[in-house]
């Protein structure tokens, strides 16, 4: 009965995890631990199982799905699985043309910019994902006591690679559309947040535990505009799923300025960067949330001991916080070394429990 994490395979002790302890901002036996992106180029197990698969290909496989989400938690020990999928997987579900090039990143083939292009976007129904439906029913059979967390893209980050048509590092089509014509964007951002609230609640359905919602590039945003043009969206979607009852996370790189803000969009954790230290970070988001960060990923590219000084300052800062979840301030970078991934889980786990 090996449980990928050793933790209790009883289904009734997944709410009593470390994780879901410090989602609710409960006393946790030890820090809990997971990574954005845990899953990924940094595990050779996992590049030798997407050999000659594409991305959006393994993504619609529930065995791949399920092999690959456990693969770190295996590995590494982390508190929390994280389901394995990309923020566009529900965009292709309602048959938006895009692929994820290698190297680049989702690539959309005709850009969203008219108010005829939004008729490509329809609503999304649980059977455009019948997949990940049965992915995440075959993931928690075999997690056991670890939570799995589900995600989505949130409207202002889909829509960046809608407009752009990819990857974009000043957003500038995206932004011409927001100042340009409020009135498209409002309604471009509104179908994207029942598309994203649809595709959470399939997740949750199915037994998802948490879910985190990555607003990656909202940190490109003033806080006027933020309250403007973009938290109405993303407050529909977490309402959308609070009947539910589960943690929600909001995640986004750059937000220092927006974190008080995105808490106040709905979220009961707030995942913050490396740029705000993490006692900052908690001051500025308020009471009655959790806090999930904030090592820089880059700092695990250091010596064994620059690592473990730098993720000490962490746990100093998130000291005297109701729920910290310990995670870097984005996603793991692709050449990191494994080994010392499994050695921060460790480190973290023993430092905090002292
Ligand atoms: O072929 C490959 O292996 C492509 C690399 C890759 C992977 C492994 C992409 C393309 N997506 C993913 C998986 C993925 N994407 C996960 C699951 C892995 C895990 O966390 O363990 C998750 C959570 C995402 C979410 C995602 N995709 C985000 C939000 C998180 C973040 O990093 O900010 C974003 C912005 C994307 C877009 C995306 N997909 C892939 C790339 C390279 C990018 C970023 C491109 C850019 O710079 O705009």
């Amino acid at each position: 009965n090996d449980r990928p994490t050793g933790q209790p395979s009883n289904p009734e002790d997944l709410k009593d995890s470390a994780f879901l302890r410090a989602c609710r901002r409960e006393p946790v036996p030890h820090t809990p631990v997971w990574f954005m992106r845990q899953a990924g180029r940094s595990l050779p197990e996992y590049r030798k199982l997407r050999e000659g698969i594409g991305m959006l290909d393994s993504c619609m496989r529930p065995d791949l799905v399920t092999e690959i989400t456990l693969q770190p938690v295996r590995r590494h020990g982390v508190d929390a699985a994280i389901y394995f999928s990309d923020i566009v997987v529900p965009l292709k579900a309602i048959g938006v043309e895009l692929d994820i090039k290698p190297g680049v990143g989702p690539v959309v083939e005709r850009p969203i910019r008219t108010r005829a292009d939004l008729e490509r976007l329809r609503p999304l129904e649980p059977g455009d994902v019948s997949y990940v439906t049965e992915a995440v029913r075959m993931l928690t059979a075999e997690l056991g006591g670890t939570p799995l967390i589900g995600f989505a893209g949130a409207p202002f980050t889909l829509a960046s690679y809608l407009v752009e048509g990819g990857p974009s590092r000043n957003h500038e089509h995206t932004k011409a559309l927001m100042y340009g014509d409020p009135e498209l964007w409002a309604d471009l951002l509104d179908r994207l947040a029942g598309i994203t609230a649809a595709f959470l609640k399939v997740q949750i359905e199915a037994g998802a535990s948490a879910v985190q919602l990555f607003d990656s590039w909202v940190g490109a945003l003033s806080p006027a505009d933020y309250v403007r043009s973009v938290r109405p969206a993303s407050a529909k979607v977490f309402d959308a799923v609070a009947p539910y009852g589960v943690p929600r996370i909001h995640f986004g790189v750059g937000t220092g300025e927006l974190l008080g803000l995105m808490g106040e969009a709905g979220a009961d954790v707030v995942g913050a960067d490396w740029r705000v230290p993490l006692d900052e970070a908690a001051r500025r988001i308020g009471p009655g949330k959790a806090v999930q960060g904030n090592l820089d990923p880059a700092v695990l590219f250091a010596p064994r001991e620059a690592v473990e000084t730098q993720a000490d300052r962490v746990l100093d800062a998130a000291k005297g916080l109701e729920g910290h979840i310990f995670n870097l301030g984005h996603g793991v970078l692709p050449d990191t070394d494994p080994e010392a991934l499994t050695r921060l889980v460790s480190y973290v786990h023993e430092r905090s429990a002292r």
